[in-house]
């Protein structure tokens, strides 16, 4: 899965045919799904960013406070003079936080969109000279083979926002691999945030909050979709479901059709909907503590150290690699 925090719009840079494809196969699945990398056109990424203010969203705030408590014990287990490589940097405002107890040689700002990270990585210039900065438009999350140029030495991935939970765990297993592949032989490591399990109610407010930020975020998944297949798709004809499924432990996003509906796209691609039947749109997946430590472990990776605010709704972990 692609880009987890925000970022351009996927069609500038993956073949117009395989979007179409995939998005089409998904649509026309018996339950029908599209891969959440679609919530974030233009519009997705500005209500991701409200999203991260609402009061009931606590993930960026509690994140934020973790790294700001416990910055002098992070920043020992990073090490100074790191590469810290920021996956899904967006405006690259997380780590440019960390820069001042981070103390990184080099910043390698990595998204989809190159031009969205030139922009945000040239006003980072002029405030952390002392910083080697460098931008690299990739899907990652398909890939992660960096350039020769960016170095092996003491690389230190950065992947905050808790999305790592946006993937299967299969999927997370995987990436995480690959991330610890990337790193071998550098002497390097994972600052990693992760959402934890927590009671229902709590889970269940923050993606399906009062002023409706996260509904509206869910159903302008249907603009894009309209615009990438030419489809007809009508947001009011369609209601925002999210909720924890206990069992799963996952939050599942969901978009409900209120009616019996026909959609259709381009080339004479047709989907009826029945009332109630729904489009899978997001996961997002909570750990237990140890049951994410097994996972980095399982990965490959060796001494891990945790970070946690007063009520345990949020974890920082560095996972090292020797
Ligand atoms: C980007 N990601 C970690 C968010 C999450 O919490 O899973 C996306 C999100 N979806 C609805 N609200 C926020």
């Amino acid at each position: 899965m692609a880009q987890l925090r925000q970022s351009a719009p996927p069609e500038n840079c993956v073949a117009q045919d395989e979007v179409e494809q995939q998005l089409v196969a998904g649509l026309l699945a018996p339950h029908a799904h599209v891969s959440p990398k679609y919530l974030y056109d233009v519009l997705g990424s500005r209500l991701f960013a409200a999203i991260c203010e609402l009061p009931e969203y606590y993930p960026t705030r509690t994140e934020a406070a973790i790294f700001e408590h416990h910055a002098s014990q992070i920043a020992v287990a990073v090490g100074a003079d790191a590469t810290l490589i920021d996956l899904g940097a967006g405006n690259c405002s997380k780590a440019a936080r960390l820069f001042p107890s981070l103390r990184p040689k080099q910043y390698v700002a990595v998204d989809i969109s190159e031009k969205f990270l030139q922009e945000a990585v040239s006003a980072l210039r002029q405030q952390f000279p002392q910083i080697k900065m460098t931008c690299l438009g990739m899907d990652f999350s398909s890939e992660l083979e960096l350039p020769p140029a960016i170095g092996l030495r003491r690389r230190q991935f950065f992947y905050p926002g808790s999305s790592i939970g946006n993937f299967a765990p299969l999927e997370s297993l995987k990436f995480l691999h690959q991330i610890r592949k990337a790193i071998a032989g550098s002497d390097g490591g994972l600052l990693i945030g992760v959402d934890l399990v927590k009671d229902k109610p709590i889970l269940d407010a923050a993606y399906d909050d009062a002023l409706g930020v996260t509904a509206a975020f869910n159903l302008n998944l249907l603009n894009h979709l309209n615009r990438l297949l030419d489809a007809d798709f009508r947001p009011q004809d369609w209601r925002h479901r999210a909720f924890y499924n206990e069992e799963q432990h996952r939050i599942e996003m969901h978009l409900e059709a209120r009616e019996d509906l026909i959609v259709h796209w381009r080339q004479g691609g047709i989907r009826r909907f029945a009332q109630g039947e729904r489009i899978h749109t997001e996961s997002s997946y909570k750990y237990s503590r140890q049951g994410f430590i097994d996972m980095l472990q399982q990965a490959g990776f060796g001494k891990v150290q945790t970070w946690s605010d007063e009520r345990n709704w949020f974890m920082v972990c560095h996972a090292q690699v020797t």
